[in-house]
């Protein structure tokens, strides 16, 4: 075997294993390797996101097509040994009417589910569950304050999968619930980002940002800080267990006992050093 037929014997061994990898390591929120479209779909919202997205790819693949059809056309017919005397018009009032009244229609097609969803996204619905993600240069605190007041850290996790993914403390919250995340930032900006979700809001120290999802499916989700941070940004990822109402219950209960001396800041801090 020369060595452009071990060289290619070697790029089918490679992407061999990639794709049986990809299969075993196929999990819902979390990416996939090789993935080039977005994540499945974990909540209403991102639903609304994954439909808006395709729908401007249809509209952008028309359009696309609709100006390539026309330079072949300009290519084609006018070209100067096909039509030697250019035409010397300037001005058509018709086409030029049309110009600008088919793109502003288009625009406003955008517009309207686009606007939609914006408030979809940020018009936070009467919430079930308040929790609040505060990013710290490098890893989240959530509080949970109406679930017994505890609030815990949530650092990567060397020893767990997915690699730079798995944490030590995940969020967990109940399927189905609407989730309202209260996000902030305790010392420089940090983004709370889930794509599963289709949620990504910047956590700023000072401000207090809302946003929430309701999972639709039970399992492991994950995020990662999407705002550069430090050194290591790249280190602070996103974990949410999403669980059944008894599940949440009982875990709510362990947390209780478990993350009793607080994580660093919300609760502590608001009840004084003798806490
Ligand atoms: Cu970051």
């Amino acid at each position: 075997m020369g060595p452009v037929g071990r060289h290619l014997l070697g790029l089918a061994v490679a992407g061999l294993t990639l794709a049986t990898g990809g299969v075993a390591f196929a999990e819902l929120g979390q990416p996939k390797p090789w993935e080039w479209t977005l994540q499945e779909s974990g909540s209403p919202v991102m639903d609304n996101i994954v439909w808006f997205h395709n729908f401007l790819f249809v509209l952008i693949t028309l359009i696309t097509l609709f100006v390539l059809a026309l330079l072949v056309v300009v290519v084609v017919k006018f070209n100067a040994r096909a039509n030697p005397v250019p035409s010397r018009t300037t001005h058509n009032t018709l086409i030029e009417v049309a110009w600008t009244l088919v793109p502003v229609l288009i625009l406003v097609g955008i517009s309207v589910p686009s606007f939609r969803l914006l408030f979809l996204e940020l018009d936070v619905p009467k919430a079930d569950i308040t929790i609040k993600a505060t990013g710290k240069q490098w890893y989240w605190s959530y509080a949970y304050p109406d679930n017994g007041k505890f609030e815990f850290d949530s650092l990567m996790a060397q020893d767990k999968q997915p690699r730079l993914l798995g944490v030590d403390n995940e969020m967990v919250v109940p399927v189905n619930k609407v989730i309202r995340v209260q996000v902030t930032g305790a010392d420089v900006i940090h983004a709370f980002a889930l794509p599963a979700f289709g949620v990504k809001i910047d956590a700023i120290p000072g401000r207090l940002n809302e946003t929430w999802f309701k999972a639709t499916k039970t399992g492991m989700f994950y995020g990662q800080c999407s705002e550069l941070c430090g050194k290591d940004h790249a280190f602070m990822p996103i974990a949410i267990r999403v669980v059944n109402d008894q599940e949440f219950a009982s875990w709510v209960e362990t947390a209780k006992k478990k993350f009793a001396s607080g994580g660093t800041n919300t609760y502590a801090s608001a009840a004084g050093p003798t806490q």
